[in-house]
């Protein structure tokens, strides 16, 4: 049986891609160098099963470009805001993502989050570093407890729900947005409350932690408006995507004291970061890395390997996206 060429836009771990060279005609990254758009199409042309990453653009203008014999985009990552699906769908291309297997990872880079930008964690190092530390008073460097406070979660799907639980164990209490409530054996364990209004929800939480997919619908979900609807004290988290919340109006926010502080591992214009985020000490900055460890990414190779052999195979991948879901 012929094998299936399969181009990966971006360096993947060592045994993901030697298990990948066994299974198929594979082209690898090597260098790593993002791909140009118009590497991209060329990519797109060429190849059956096309791995691309977060950081490739997929959109509509460069999908229809693609040739005819490419029937797989085995996207390496959970969100596929990146690649438009429904023109992917339209021209009888299959997209599959990673997920699951990246919720432990993330949830705990929240969760750090969540404890470094109210108790000022970074802040602390940096001042360290710089030798400003001329000794211990009782009135220096006070955050604020996280023990006892209000979590409010947007988005309770798999990663939403690990933050929770992680959350509960440090004593906040779990509130929640979703499009659906969760299974109730799921809410009474994580003693957690629904909100179907958001903006009420945001009324009365402390911290926010964003968890779901950017979709069109959760576009600046966090806007001017909701954000103004938050307590000046309370706090933002995110690691799920930067284009959820309005990143300027963010910032303006959080230079003004309109709101206590943000830690933040996406941005909505990535790889940029609003130069008025940098000049804040409010703010903890991640690069990207919420689902960063090798066994996350070796687990996602195994799962893109799977949706590709599957396919292979002749049958249907298991982690297929439908345009509907999104
Ligand atoms: C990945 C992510 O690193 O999977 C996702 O959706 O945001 C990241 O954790 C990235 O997407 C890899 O393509």
């Amino acid at each position: 049986m012929k094998k299936p060429l399969v181009i990966v836009t971006r360096k993947l771990p060592d045994i993901v891609e030697t298990r990948m060279r066994e299974l198929f005609d594979t082209r690898l990254n090597p260098d790593d160098r993002a791909l140009t758009q118009a590497e991209l199409v060329e990519a797109m042309k060429q190849a059956e099963v096309l791995v691309p990453t977060v950081s490739d653009r997929l959109d509509s203008r460069t999908l229809v470009q693609a040739g005819p014999n490419l029937k797989l985009i085995a996207n390496f990552g959970a969100g596929v805001d990146h690649i438009d699906v429904e023109t992917a769908r339209q021209r009888g291309i299959a997209v599959t993502n990673t997920p699951g297997v990246l919720t432990e990872d993330t949830a705990d880079m929240t969760m750090a989050l969540i404890l470094a930008v109210p108790r000022r964690m970074v802040e602390g190092t940096e001042m360290l570093m710089k030798g400003d530390f001329k000794g211990w008073s009782p009135t220096w460097m006070l955050g604020k407890r996280i023990w006892g406070k209000r979590l409010g979660i947007i988005g309770m799907g798999r990663i939403g729900q690990a933050v929770a639980r992680r959350a509960k164990a440090f004593g906040l209490q779990i509130h929640y947005h979703n499009r659906k409530p969760v299974p109730q054996a799921t809410e009474r364990e994580l003693e957690a409350t629904y909100w179907e209004s958001l903006d009420q929800m945001l009324a009365r939480v402390d911290i926010v932690s964003v968890n779901c997919p950017h979709t069109p619908a959760t576009y600046h979900l966090l806007s001017a408006r909701r954000l103004k609807a938050m307590k000046p004290s309370a706090y933002i988290v995110n690691t799920a995507r930067g284009e959820v919340i309005d990143e300027n109006a963010l910032a303006r926010m959080l230079e003004s004291g309109e709101l206590a502080g943000a830690g933040l591992d996406v941005f909505e214009h990535e790889p940029a970061v609003n130069p008025k985020l940098l000049k804040l000490k409010n703010v903890v900055l991640l690069p990207h890395m919420g689902s960063a460890t090798l066994e996350s990414r070796i687990d996602m190779g195994e799962k893109v390997i799977v949706n590709i052999k599957t396919y292979a195979d002749g049958h249907r991948p298991p982690d297929r996206v439908i345009p509907a879901m999104l």
